[in-house]
C-alpha cells in the first residue's frame, strides 16, 4: 500500500460519521500523526455550520508541532460559517499536510494548498483521489456542474418487474431490503415520487423534504405522504383550479407551476428548481414511467433484485416509455458495488 493510504481510509471512515448531516457541505474526516507515525488526534465534520474536520482534530488537547495532518479534502482558506482551516494548521505548527482531493468549491479551489505551501508546509497528495471523490460525489457534482445530484432506487423481480399487471407490488423485496432503503434515503436531501405511486401505494416515505410530481393535482392532503416534512408539489401550468384552496390550508406545502411537454412535466426545469431551493441531492422512488423520464438525468442507480419471477409480459417494468431498437442506443451504466440482503441483492450503478 502506498504511503498514507491507510490514514486516508481512516479519514473516509471518520467522514462517514457525518452522513446525512453535512449538506450542502462535504463529509470530511481528519487524522493527525506524530513523527513516529502514531495517531495523536482525529476529527470529523459533524454537521453543516459546525467545525470543519481539521479544526475538530486540532482543537483537541495536545501539542501538534511537527505533526502530519491527513484530510480527505483540501483544507479551506476562506471565511464561511467558520474561519479558515489553513490558518489554524499553520498556527498549530503542522509540518506536512496530506490531502485526498482538491476542493471543487470555487471559494477554495487550490487556494488552501497555496496558502499552506507559502507557509512552508510540505503538501502531499492527492491520495486515494477516486475514493475521496466518490465519498463526496454529491458535493463534487454540486460545485463542478451547479446541479442537484440525482439517485434513483428501484426494486424488481429477476425479470425486471416492479408489480403485476394489476399493480400488486407488496412485497417484491424482503424486509431487510426495505430497511436498507430507509437508510439510503438518509443520504439524500430529499425524496421524489409521483402522484401515480402515491395513489397506488399510499406510502409514508418519512423524510424532511419530499418532492411530489403531480401534473393534474390529483393527490389530496389525506394521503400519508402529506403527513410530515417540507413538501414541494410540481404541477402543470395549465392546472391551477384547486390551487388556492390547497395553498391556504398548508403553509408547509410549496406548489410549483411547471412547464410540460407531451403531457409530462419537464424534468430539467424541476431539477433546476430543486438546486435553487438548496436541495443538493434527491432520491427518486417511483414507478416505471417516471423512472423512464428520469433515466437521462440520473447519477446513480440502486437496483434491488428479489429472486422472484413473474414471467408475465404485462407486469410493470422498472423503466418505461423509452424506445430502444438497438442495443447501441441503450443507456449504459457502470457497476459500482453490490450487497446482499437475505435472498435479495442490491446492485449500485453509476452513470
Ligand atoms: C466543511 N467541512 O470539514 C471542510 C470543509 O461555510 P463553511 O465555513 O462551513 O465552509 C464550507 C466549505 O468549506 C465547504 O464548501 C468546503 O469547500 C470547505 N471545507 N467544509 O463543511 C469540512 N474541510
Ligand atoms: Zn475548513
Amino acid at each position: 500500500m502506498k504511503q498514507f493510504e491507510k490514514e486516508m481510509r481512516k479519514c473516509i471512515k471518520l467522514a462517514q460519521k457525518g452522513i446525512g448531516m453535512t449538506s450542502p457541505n462535504p463529509m470530511v474526516g481528519c487524522v493527525i500523526m506524530n513523527s513516529a507515525n502514531e495517531i495523536v488526534s482525529t476529527g470529523y465534520h459533524r454537521a453543516c455550520g459546525l467545525a470543519h474536520a481539521e479544526r475538530d482534530a486540532l482543537l483537541k488537547s495536545g501539542d501538534f508541532r511537527g505533526c502530519t495532518l491527513v484530510v480527505n479534502l483540501e483544507p479551506c482558506s476562506h471565511y464561511g460559517k467558520t474561519p479558515p482551516c489553513a490558518d489554524l494548521i499553520i498556527e498549530k505548527g503542522i509540518k506536512a499536510v496530506v490531502y485526498g482531493m482538491k476542493d471543487p468549491n470555487p471559494k477554495v479551489a487550490g487556494k488552501g494548498i497555496r496558502k499552506l505551501k507559502d507557509a512552508g508546509i510540505n503538501i502531499i497528495g492527492p491520495v486515494l483521489e477516486e475514493e475521496c471523490k466518490k465519498l463526496n460525489e454529491v458535493f463534487y457534482k454540486n460545485h463542478t456542474q451547479r446541479k442537484t445530484f440525482v439517485a434513483l432506487k428501484t426494486a424488481t423481480t429477476i425479470d425486471g418487474k416492479i408489480s403485476t399487471k394489476s399493480g400488486d407490488s407488496k412485497w417484491i423485496t424482503s424486509e431487510k431490503s426495505r430497511n436498507e432503503v430507509k437508510k439510503i434515503r438518509k443520504f439524500y436531501d430529499a425524496i421524489l415520487t409521483s402522484s401515480s405511486t402515491i395513489i397506488a401505494d399510499n406510502p409514508s416515505m418519512l423524510h424532511k423534504n419530499k418532492i411530489i410530481l403531480d401534473r393534474e393535482l390529483k393527490t389530496d392532503l389525506d394521503f400519508n405522504i402529506y403527513k410530515n416534512g417540507n413538501i414541494y408539489v410540481f404541477y402543470s401550468e395549465d392546472k391551477n383550479n384547486t390551487l388556492e384552496l390547497k395553498q391556504s390550508k398548508r403553509p408547509d406545502i410549496k406548489y410549483i407551476k411547471t412547464p410540460s411537454d407531451d403531457k409530462k412535466l419537464n424534468i430539467s426545469f424541476i431539477l433546476k428548481k430543486l438546486y435553487h431551493f438548496g436541495i443538493m441531492s434527491v432520491l427518486v422512488e417511483s414507478g416505471g414511467s417516471l423512472n423512464g423520464s428520469f433515466l437521462p438525468h440520473i447519477d446513480k442507480l440502486y437496483h434491488f433484485i428479489a429472486p422472484k419471477i413473474l414471467g408475465d409480459n404485462s407486469g410493470k417494468s422498472c423503466f418505461d416509455g423509452l424506445i430502444t431498437d438497438k442495443i447501441s442506443q441503450c443507456t449504459n451504466l457502470k457497476f459500482e458495488s453490490s450487497k446482499i440482503f437475505g435472498d435479495d441483492i442490491l446492485v449500485i450503478y453509476s452513470k
